[in-house]
């Protein structure tokens, strides 16, 4: 195929773009907090050839990492691919030669054994470097400065998972990174890697365990006692694989389990207790202790978000009849078998953000993305689901009480970023880029702004202090990371 096709993983904030670049000193309007000082990274998924299959999905596109840069009020925007192994293979022969999302079956044959993963999912800083992440394969490493790919990351040669997660959780306290790989194997290989880099990022611990079946395990979540991997049933198949088909399936009729250890355990000691049926989650917001209480908080919904896999799995629903809920789940840890119990925390929604002070521990407030209800005229085309989320969220998990910030109709919202603030008492600042229409509604959907607004992070229906304009229609991120000026400075890579 020499061709992009025309489908919801191809058009709005979908269109590919593939543009390398740099530019400086975007316009600013209004005045940027003097300590908003560092890196915005983002992961862009944006494939630099049109696929082998017309039926090809955003979750299976080249990662590109993007930078805001912030420096004394003024900001430079790059944006570069990461060079994986599959993008110079591709990039030699001047086309696709990976086929399906997460299916080797369906590669070109002279690319037989080589490392699949596009790294396009999440912008990892820990212990002064910067990887570029998927759930499929182990991390890129970037350099900050110049973007440029180093390699593979696998801490010299110690990782013995062929997987790293996009959300490894890191002790806010300890400086640790806490990680894991599912099919660590390889390919539907049931075994996970549990593992804890120090604050020197160094591999301390790498543990294995299978999972009760072969699911999906986007995220998981630590607390100052344990370590958790709530999983759903979005489960792949090796004989599907072999026919050619999709990675992944969801199954309505299976429960989802949560897998709870001491985080500084023995695989030995996990327990598995069974939760609702037919759910699935893809991002937890944080967990913390409450004596012998956990609680997880969970953008959880009653079926798969993905319209690919739902289908795969035989489900027919409409994306816009999907119904769900940020949720708190409680588990009693004082019960040899602990029991689950779950109640609502605020309207359903995902792409949630925590300040990281917060990791792991009790807390009093998140942000994350939901669609507006009052908001006139369809959701802006694009991101991995194909339809944008429209507004930001702040959730006081105690209370429930939302605020929301609003944009104009038919814009788009990407995920947050969070700044801490060195002010006391002050909840610090939140970047997420805005998409806006040039048109009148219904007009081209490729035809956008990209706008980075800076808001006040526990202010956040005031609207944003600070709009910085890109002058260009930017590719949908699918996750941001915040990296200070003082951890730029200090990074491992000059
Ligand atoms: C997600 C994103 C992915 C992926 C699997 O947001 C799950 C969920 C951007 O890639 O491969
Ligand atoms: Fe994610």
């Amino acid at each position: 195929m020499a061709s992009y096709p025309q489908t919801i993983h191809f058009i709005g904030t979908n269109t590919p773009r593939r543009v390398e670049m740099s530019l400086r000193n975007l316009e600013v309007e209004g005045d940027i907090p003097a300590e908003i000082e560092g890196a915005f990274f983002r992961a862009v998924p944006d494939n630099a050839h049109a696929p082998m299959f017309e039926d090809d999905i955003a979750l299976n596109h080249d990662g590109m990492i993007a930078r805001f840069n912030f420096e004394g009020g003024a900001v430079d925007f790059d944006i570069r691919y990461v060079e994986t192994e599959r993008y110079k293979l591709e990039k030699k022969a001047r086309r696709a030669l990976f086929g399906r999302y997460r299916n080797p079956f369906t590669d070109d044959p002279s690319v037989e054994g080589a490392d699949r993963t596009v790294a396009n999912t999440t912008p990892v800083w820990h212990a002064g470097r910067l990887f570029m992440t998927k759930e499929d394969g182990r991390g890129y490493e970037v350099n900050p400065h110049s973007l440029e790919t180093v390699g593979r990351w696998d801490y010299e040669g110690k990782l013995r998972s062929q997987t790293f997660t996009a959300h490894p959780r890191i002790d806010p306290v300890t400086g640790e990174m806490f990680f894991f790989g599912y099919e660590a194997g390889g390919l539907c290989d049931p075994n996970v890697a549990y593992c804890i880099a120090d604050k020197d990022g160094n591999l301390v611990k790498e543990q294995w365990f299978e999972q009760p079946y072969i699911s999906s395990i986007h995220d998981f979540v630590i607390t100052e006692k344990y370590a958790i991997f709530p999983i759903f049933p979005t489960l792949t198949d090796l004989d599907r694989l072999k026919a050619g088909g999709h990675h992944w399936a969801h199954d309505q009729s299976k429960p989802s389990y949560i897998g709870i250890m001491p985080r500084y355990g023995d695989v030995s000691e996990m327990v598995w207790v069974e939760g609702p049926v037919g759910v699935s989650c893809f991002h937890e917001v944080n967990a913390y202790d409450d004596g012998d209480l956990v609680h997880i908080d969970l953008c959880l919904s009653d079926t798969n978000a993905f319209s690919f896999m739902r289908e795969a799995g035989g489900i027919q629903r409409d994306q816009q009849d999907i119904k769900g809920a940020l949720t708190r789940w409680t588990l009693d840890m004082s019960k040899d078998q602990p029991e689950l119990s779950e109640r609502p925390l605020g309207p359903p929604g995902d792409l949630c953000r925590l300040a990281d002070k917060d990791q792991g521990r009790p807390y009093n407030h998140a942000w994350y993305l939901s669609m507006n209800p009052e908001a006139k005229g369809p959701p802006m085309l694009g991101g991995p689901v194909g339809a944008n989320f429209n507004a930001l969220l702040r959730v006081e998990v105690g209370n429930g009480r939302v605020s929301m910030m609003e944009v104009p109709p038919g814009c788009a919202i990407s995920e947050p970023a969070h700044v801490p603030s060195s002010e006391e008492g002050h909840g610090g600042w939140l970047l997420t880029v805005i998409d806006i229409p040039n048109g009148p509604p219904g007009g081209n959907p490729a035809d956008y702004a990209s706008e980075v607004w800076v808001v006040e992070a526990d202010a956040v229906e005031k609207g944003p202090v600070a709009k910085v304009k890109t002058g260009l229609a930017l590719r949908s991120q699918v996750h941001g990371t915040w990296v200070s000026r003082a951890k730029l400075d200090a990074s491992k890579v000059r």
